[in-house]
């Protein structure tokens, strides 16, 4: 043993003699550790902050220990250099990033780099081209930064391995360099979403391993290349959306034969619409509205009968003029939806048209679906605001720490609920990793179904701005009904309500591949839609339970009142704290008084009260709307469905967390209650 090591010894004192012998002061790894400190220098400055991450984690006493125990490093085993940085979303406070600042030209000495992903951290300054020089890269992320200044038109000469360029949400303009031809390697670049201008080059045909192309929203002017698509056999999604491209559009497009999604609009292409996207087997959604001097011609809407795999297509505010052709009755079964408002379309619509000219409801849950499984594809900031004419109070739902909410209308007349993020510089702590915080916790929410929990319909992250955008509820939430007195929830209702509340509960904590803790369940977070189906809303707080933990601990306090007090004390939360919110809830719908009320504050809390006045019958406690009754053995039945409503409630709110229900068995409990009341009411009726 003590051979082995004095001989490792030697070796790397071999090494040390051979660099220093070479002339260079460093050897390799210290080389790469003094990078990743000049990297460092940068963020902590600018975050000013002891707490991150970094900052006691990177250090110049512990150089040698960079491959095994500096936090976003990996190394190679064999020749232990860096291969991988990955600060994405690193030590990001609130919701904003703070300027970091420039990446420094030292990252170039990383020359065994393959992977660099900065997304989300704040930089700002111009892409040093050496990055480019780094001959190993294969994966490029710097997106949703404030990078300024040009793509290096040296990308792919030394990186000629390049495979995963991702850029989008910067500042970067200038025009997209012609040598990205000789990225020969290059799968997915994504450069939406900045002010690149200029055409897009020919010699972006030569990617012919290229498999996504994102370059909505720039300003990019010209044709589309002549014989774009011709050797781009790999292409599946291609967005040029949001430009100002004009001339025709190329036939040679549909020789990319794998294409899914084409999204052209929102351009000024002019001609006829090429009668070939009959080639395009396996395309689902095809967008060439906002095009108005575009010609779409019967013989191209014939062509698609040909795409068998199409199930949306938008021709909207383009020239088209005059009837459908029959043949579009023949679209295949898999079809879904048509958009073609501000077309002059006459004549008979073919039937198949006809049952698939979706209502705007049955749309929104189709474009939600894919929307869903689009990950980069984001709604941008412009739409946003055409979707709440500037943002206009008029349009405000509500406010709260986080931010405000707008109602919205899509330029697709989707209804939706857009949560606008406020920076919160300084306010939060670590901990409070929002949903934004942590993209394995984004990634979950967004794969989070369930019929009672609000959707996401997409995200629009850039610069300076962050919202959320989901599911409208025309209904407003459960608080606003229970304490506004132009509504009223009848007893049956409120049962409803609840079981929906218990089963999406039920749902996130059990029916999920790890369990989810809500954290701030209360009557404000729970929204109706237009039947009055309860959502669960507001997952800002909420924590994910990794590896068969049953409980985690936070600095983050939720509600006061609805809190249980293992939470509130300790910061515990676990399922069973989200139960013990769940039997607040249900005191609350059935009492109809607010635990946060000043009198509970002060004296005794909400669960005392209902402890105390159980006994007293439910006269003393009740909502007394909901003992207006015809007789008196309706009477009697609500008298015993709210009497054992208020034992379930309390078994949710014992002290310990262990003496508490899990939500499976309340839900249980609840429908039973419901289907007693159902056949008692019945039976004296
Ligand atoms: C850095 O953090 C990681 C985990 O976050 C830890 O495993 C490692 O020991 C830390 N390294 C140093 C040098 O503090
Ligand atoms: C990067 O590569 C280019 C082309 O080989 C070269 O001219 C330039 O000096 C390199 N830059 C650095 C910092 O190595
Ligand atoms: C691609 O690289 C080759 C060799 O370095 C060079 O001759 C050619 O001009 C490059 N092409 C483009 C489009 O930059
Ligand atoms: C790359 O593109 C240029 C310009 O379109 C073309 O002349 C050249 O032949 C292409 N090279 C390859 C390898 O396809
Ligand atoms: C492109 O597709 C057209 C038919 O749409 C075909 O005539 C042409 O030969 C194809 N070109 C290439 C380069 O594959
Ligand atoms: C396209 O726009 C450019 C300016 O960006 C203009 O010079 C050109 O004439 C236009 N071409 C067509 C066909 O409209
Ligand atoms: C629909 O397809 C069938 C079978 O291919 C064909 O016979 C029929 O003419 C088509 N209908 C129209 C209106 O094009
Ligand atoms: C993100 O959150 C998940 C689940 O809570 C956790 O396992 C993971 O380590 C977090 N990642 C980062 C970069 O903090
Ligand atoms: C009482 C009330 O406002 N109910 C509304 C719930 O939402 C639906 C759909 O928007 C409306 O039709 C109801 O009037």
């Amino acid at each position: 043993m003590l051979l082995i090591q004095h001989c490792l010894f030697l070796l790397s004192t071999a090494a040390a003699a051979l660099a220093a012998a070479s002339g260079s002061y460093y050897s390799n790894d210290e080389r790469d550790a003094a990078a990743l400190l000049q990297l460092k220098t940068h963020i902590i400055s600018a975050t000013s902050s002891s707490d991150h991450p970094l900052s006691r984690n990177w250090t110049a006493a512990a150089t040698a220990q960079v491959c095994s125990s500096w936090v976003g490093v990996s190394c190679g085993h064999r020749h232990r250099r860096v291969t991988s940085l990955n600060l994405a979303n690193m030590g990001l406070q609130g919701t904003l990033p703070p300027h970091i600042g420039d990446i420094p030209v030292e990252i170039g000495n990383l020359k065994r780099l393959q992977k660099l992903k900065l997304w989300h951290i704040g930089l700002s300054g111009v892409i040093p081209p050496v990055i480019f020089n780094i001959s190993t890269l294969r994966m490029v992320v710097l997106s949703e930064n404030r990078l300024l200044g040009i793509l290096p038109h040296n990308l792919c000469y030394h990186a000629r391995g390049l495979e995963e360029l991702y850029l989008h949400e910067n500042q970067l303009h200038g025009g997209i360099p012609a040598r990205i031809g000789n990225c020969t390697n290059l799968q997915i670049a994504s450069l939406s979403y900045n002010p690149f201008s200029g055409s897009i080059p020919v010699t972006i045909g030569n990617c012919s391993v290229l498999r996504e192309l994102y370059l909505a929203d720039n300003y990019l002017t010209g044709n589309l290349p002549p014989t774009f698509g011709s050797h781009l056999p790999n292409l599946e999604w291609l967005s040029f959306a949001g430009n100002n491209l004009n001339g025709s559009i190329p036939p040679s497009i549909s020789n990319a034969s794998n294409l899914e999604l084409l999204e052209l609009s929102i351009n000024s292409f002019s001609g006829c619409v090429p009668n070939t996207f009959g080639n395009l087997q396996m395309l689902q959604s095809l967008y060439i509205w906002g095009n108005s001097n575009l010609v779409v011609d019967p013989s191209f809407l014939t062509s698609l009968t040909s795409c068998k795999s199409l199930k949306i297509l938008e021709i909207s505010d383009t020239s088209f003029e005059g009837a459908l052709p029959p043949s579009m009755g023949n679209l295949s079964s898999s079809f879904q939806y048509f958009l073609g408002s501000n077309c002059k379309i006459q004549g008979n619509i073919p039937v198949t048209i006809r049952r698939r000219k979706k209502s705007s409801e049955e749309r929104n849950k189709v474009k939600e679906e894919l929307l869903a499984s689009l990950t980069w594809r984001r709604i941008s900031l412009l739409e946003l605001q055409r979707a709440t004419n500037g943002f206009d109070d008029c349009n405000l739902l509500g406010k709260g720490s986080f931010g405000r909410v707008y109602k919205g209308v899509l330029a697709d007349d989707t209804n939706v609920a857009i949560k606008v993020f406020s920076e919160l510089e300084g306010e939060a702590d670590d901990d409070d990793d929002d949903i934004f915080g942590n993209d394995t916790e984004c990634e979950v929410l967004r794969n989070l179904r369930h019929r009672n929990l609000i959707k996401i319909i997409s995200t629009c992250y850039t610069t300076g701005f962050k919202a959320l955008v989901l599911e409208f509820m025309p209904n407003g939430s459960l608080h606003k009904w229970l304490y506004s007195h132009n509504y009223f929830l009848d007893i049956f209702k409120r049962l409803d309500i609840l079981i929906d509340v218990a089963s999406a509960l039920e749902y996130l904590h059990q029916g999920y591949s790890i369990p989810v803790v809500h954290c701030d369940l209360k009557p404000s977070n729970v929204l109706l839609d237009g039947d009055l189906v309860a959502h669960i809303a507001d997952f800002g707080i909420s924590k994910f339970l990794g590896s068969g933990d049953s409980m985690t601990r936070t600095l983050t306090l939720a509600t006061i009142g609805y809190m249980a007090p293992e939470f509130g004390m300790d910061g515990i939360v676990s399922t069973k704290s989200d139960v013990y919110s769940f039997g607040i809830l249900v005191m609350e719908v059935f009492t109809r008084r607010n635990p946060t009320e000043e009198s509970f504050q002060e004296g005794m809390s909400m669960k005392q009260w209902v402890t105390t006045l159980v006994p007293e019958g439910v006269t003393k406690y009740a909502d007394a709307n909901l003992l207006n009754c015809n007789s008196n053995r309706d009477f009697k039945s609500r008298e015993s469905c709210i009497s054992s409503i208020m034992k379930l409630a309390l078994e949710c709110c014992a002290d310990t967390p262990r003496d508490r229900l899990a939500i499976n068995d309340v839900l249980a409990n609840l429908r039973k209650i419901k289907s007693q009341l159902q056949q008692d009411l019945c039976r004296r009726a």
